[in-house]
């Protein structure tokens, strides 16, 4: 009996920073049930999904920056989400900026599954970009002012029936991401993305951000024997022209499924977990063919040494 999850990726187009979350729950929700309409068991949404990508904008007092946050999960404002999700009978992945009790700051993502309760919960572990305000960019993306980086991981959980995995933006271009889950048996990963087209540090990679996307996602995929989800909030947010490309990629590494366009847009295909096997029980059998004992500078370095 093959395991074949249905999944959405759904790409949103910009929220700017007028959009109230209660309109962008109402895109959700849009997004949720043309999900029914197509048979999905999981919809997956954007990093940060409930607001604009408040990070390029650097406010010197953070505190000011503490109603682009939740403090809850479900909140009043979110509930409709969980629940028209559960009367769908529909499972979701949602990213938010967290604000916890004793004040901590983490660029997160949830997995909700079918009967609505919250399985899984991950902290964004690579943060990118800057912790000082730059004045001189074109627009911030302080990142690492506004969210501190997880110490827990990634983990994999028993959901959907199947191993599923957590990733958020920035993660899916360091290839221990994937293959931290894959030693703990992931066959999905499902990750969000706010991905600006120009690159401040090196402009020459803004014309590649599709192709450095696609390859990051393929190559996670493939060499891990996973499905890999990756969902955008895309299009001109602020000003500031982002990716959009969301995809479905599948164990070999094949795009099965592309957004067209950079607007709220769902895509779907029919996931088979058991494809994964073809991969981690052959050419990447880890068990048989990995040399962790050579493998030393990758977790006792950080930065390059020359010996
Ligand atoms: N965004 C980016 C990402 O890794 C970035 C950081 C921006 C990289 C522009 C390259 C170009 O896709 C997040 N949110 O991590």
């Amino acid at each position: 009996m093959s395991r074949v999850i249905t999944v959405g990726a759904a790409q949103l187009g910009p929220i700017q920073k007028e959009h109230t979350r209660e309109e962008v729950v109402q895109r959700l929700l849009a997004l949720l049930r043309q999900a029914h309409t197509s048979n999905c068991d999981l919809v997956v949404f954007p990093e940060l999904a409930l607001t604009t990508f408040f990070p390029r904008w650097f406010l010197d007092n953070i505190t000011d920056a503490d109603h682009w946050y939740e403090t809850a999960m479900p909140s009043p404002v979110t509930q409709p989400l969980f629940d028209e999700a559960k009367k769908l009978g529909i499972g979701f992945c949602l990213g938010y900026a967290e604000l916890t009790d004793d004040g901590r700051r983490f660029n997160t993502q949830i997995l909700v599954e079918k009967d609505g309760s919250v399985v899984a919960k991950y902290r964004k572990v690579h943060i990118p970009g800057h912790e000082t305000n730059e004045p001189d960019r074109p627009f911030q993306h302080a990142e690492r002012y506004y969210f501190e980086p997880s110490m827990e991981g990634f983990g994999v959980w028993n959901a959907f029936g199947s191993r599923m995995g957590m990733m958020i933006c920035n993660d899916r271009r360091w290839p221990e991401t994937y293959r931290v889950m894959g030693l703990q048996g992931v066959e999905m990963i499902l990750c969000g993305y706010n991905t600006p087209i120009h690159y401040v540090p090196d402009p020459s990679q803004d014309i590649l951000q599709g192709f450095h996307n696609a390859l990051v996602m393929q190559s996670g995929a493939y060499q891990n024997g996973t499905w890999v989800i990756g969902v955008a909030k895309g299009g001109v947010e602020e000003g500031v022209d982002s990716l959009g490309q969301s995809m479905i990629v599948a164990p070999s590494g094949q795009i099965v499924a592309q957004a067209f366009t950079t607007d709220d847009e769902l895509i779907t295909a029919r996931c088979d977990l058991d494809w994964c096997r073809r991969y981690t029980g052959t050419l990447f059998d880890f068990d048989k063919y990995r040399r962790p004992e050579v493998y030393g500078r990758i977790t006792s370095q950080r930065g390059v040494v020359i010996d």
